[in-house]
């Protein structure tokens, strides 16, 4: 990507997963960015909420073409049209430029918030309510069988190579491995019963866009 760039701002709390799907896919573009922290307080208020309204993150602000954008899922389409025109992470052929979509709409509206209710659950709610936090483990194990079972069968989510899609299920997927409560101290993954999916995942451990921002926003072990 041309160094005539300028930065794009990519506001994150911490290492919470949604800001670390984007700045995976801004390594991955060699676009420059740059990253804002905000307090759970500066979150809520001006003058974050104006680019945000929902109050979390992440969002960005691209100087390049002046557009501001919230919802990682939102964020990460409009990177993927705008700074991957050689289609490195993408790909524009049919069916397989909607079927891109319609992985990261499962990430986004399955891993992510079922994750973050197991999380919720299992360590903020005010007294313990074991269905609710079984409820939700069950269903991080749910996402986790049917990726499996698509992955038994095909490298990748979508065609024959890694893509965006795939990309932006790997935070959600590592804070799995290191939430014990929620890998079932490790059974999830024990004996090979999601072969598929641990193949699939460590190749994309391996990428040096996600040991670049892992390696700057461990997860959280629990
Ligand atoms: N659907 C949103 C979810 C955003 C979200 O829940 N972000 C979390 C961090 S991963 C957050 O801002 N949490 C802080 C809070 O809720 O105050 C997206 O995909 O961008």
């Amino acid at each position: 990507m041309s160094s005539s760039l300028q930065p794009i701002t990519l506001y994150a709390h911490g290492g919470s997963p949604n800001p670390l799907k984007v700045a995976i896919i801004l390594e991955e573009l060699s676009v420059p960015y740059k990253i804002v922290n905000l307090s759970s307080a500066e979150l809520k208020q001006e003058p974050y909420t104006t680019i945000n309204p929902n109050g979390r993150v992440p969002a960005i602000e691209d100087p390049n073409t002046g557009i501001s954008l919230w919802e990682s899922g939102a964020i990460i389409q409009y990177l993927v049209e705008r700074y991957d025109g050689d289609g490195r992470i993408s790909t524009t052929t049919v069916p397989e430029k909607y079927q891109l979509n319609q992985w990261l709409q499962f990430q986004v509206s399955g891993q992510g918030p079922y994750f973050g209710q197991a999380w919720w659950f299992l360590y903020f709610h005010p007294e313990p309510l074991p269905s609710a936090q079984e409820r939700y483990i069950n269903e991080v194990e749910r996402v986790t069988a049917v990726l499996d079972s698509w992955l038994q069968s095909h490298p990748f989510l979508v065609g024959q190579k890694l893509t965006y899609a795939d990309l932006s299920f790997v935070p959600y997927a590592n804070a799995v491995l290191h939430t014990s409560a929620v890998s079932r101290n490790g059974k999830l993954f024990e004996a090979g019963k999601y072969a598929a999916y641990s193949r699939w995942l460590h190749v994309l451990l391996a990428r040096p866009s996600v040991k670049k921002i892992l390696a700057q926003f461990p997860p959280t072990e629990r």
